[in-house]
């Protein structure tokens, strides 16, 4: 978080399109992939109750997906931003033939062994979890949809993270079907798509430094949302 004042932080000039960019993707470091549950979970320690802990967890993060883009939605009065948008909201619940994220996830959750209908039921959410994922819906509510836009970039790091799982979880955890991975598979070119869209918007939007140190603070706010799910999982599943 930049401690400088708003009037010190008027002036500083602005940071080229290059700089903000590297800037962004500077906060990399504190994203959930560097989180010590993710790190036992890619090293394979990880118990099956664990997995299906955390499958369980970040379901209701899943599901809250389409709604924050469709917050997001609401609040865009861009007709050509919108068209782009509302792909989102059908990858994750469904379109003609493909029946989505949403369902990928819960068919992992069928491979790690967690019943469709024990998923649904949200029993095992934790309050940490519930509580992070709340705070992005309502952000995606309140906020301008070009901040909605920014904090949905922490998906410029979450191809890396899909790779590792994809790389690492049939030898590692092969009691579960490796079918149940296709959500991974499915994102890593869903999520580069996505961000080149998102960079575009917050590129545009984001112009004088102060605006630019607003996106970086939007960026770590969505970074801690997903870090205080982890936090949350790995305090109840260890
Ligand atoms: O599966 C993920 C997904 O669909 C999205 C949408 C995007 C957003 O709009 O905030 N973020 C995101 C993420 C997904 N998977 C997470 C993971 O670790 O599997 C990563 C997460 C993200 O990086 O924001």
């Amino acid at each position: 978080m930049n401690m400088m004042s708003r009037q010190e932080l008027g002036c500083q000039p602005r940071w080229d399109k290059q700089t903000f960019t590297e800037q962004l993707l500077a906060k990399e470091a504190c994203y959930h992939i560097h989180h010590p549950f993710n790190i036992r979970m890619q090293q394979g320690v990880l118990s099956p109750e664990q997995i299906r802990g955390w499958v369980a967890n970040r379901f209701y993060y899943q599901i809250n997906i389409p709604r924050k883009d469709a917050a997001i939605l609401a609040n865009c009065p861009d007709r050509a931003t919108r068209r782009l948008w509302t792909l989102r909201i059908l990858d994750h619940d469904g379109h003609g033939g493909n029946e989505g994220g949403i369902e990928a996830w819960v068919r992992l959750g069928e491979a790690v062994g967690i019943p469709r209908a024990e998923l649904w039921s949200l029993q095992h959410v934790l309050p940490g979890v519930r509580f992070a994922v709340d705070a992005y819906l309502n952000f995606a509510r309140r906020a301008p949809w070009q901040e909605g836009v920014c904090s949905s970039l922490t998906e410029m790091f979450a191809p890396r993270i899909h790779k590792d799982r994809l790389a690492s979880w049939p030898s590692n955890y092969p009691w579960i079907d490796p079918e149940g991975l296709a959500y991974f598979r499915s994102r890593i070119s869903l999520a580069e798509r996505d961000v080149e869209h998102g960079l575009h918007v917050t590129l545009g939007h984001f112009i004088t430094r102060e605006q630019q140190e607003r996106a970086l603070d939007i960026l770590q706010f969505k970074l801690d949302v997903l870090w205080s799910m982890m936090d949350a999982i790995a305090l109840a599943y260890d």
